[in-house]
């Protein structure tokens, strides 16, 4: 399958690596659009939200609230997103979490 994020996953593309457990990977975007801004992936491929399960969800929740306390985020707040399909503007197939944060955001999200 040639997906982006999974060669990240297997080291053939380089990321700088922010968090990691058995099912959970998080690394910086390469293109941050806030100060803080990390991408949260698990580690079996799956294509967005629609396709995300229970499990994976909260194993996915739980990272955010660990690397939002790592990044120094938690206190004064962030935002998570995550892109789907074509009107979402998902450029990656691959689920992903946004995490953003670091400085005051944009009140609109469209
Ligand atoms: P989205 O548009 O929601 O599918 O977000 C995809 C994100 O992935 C986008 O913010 C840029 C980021 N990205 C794309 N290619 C790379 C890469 O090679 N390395 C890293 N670290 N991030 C990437």
């Amino acid at each position: 399958m040639d997906c982006l994020f999974c060669k990240i996953l297997a080291g053939e593309i380089p990321s700088q690596k922010v968090y990691e457990d058995d099912n959970v990977y998080a690394f910086r975007d390469i293109n941050p659009q806030a100060p803080v801004h990390v991408l949260i992936i698990p580690k079996k491929h799956i294509a967005n939200v629609l396709e995300c399960d229970l499990q994976t969800w909260t194993q996915l929740l739980q990272a955010v609230q660990t690397i939002a306390a790592q990044e120094g985020v938690a206190e004064d707040g962030f935002r998570i997103i995550s892109n789907c399909g074509d009107n979402g503007c998902q450029s990656v197939h691959h689920l992903h979490i946004h995490l953003l944060g670091g400085a005051k955001l944009r009140e609109t999200m469209a």
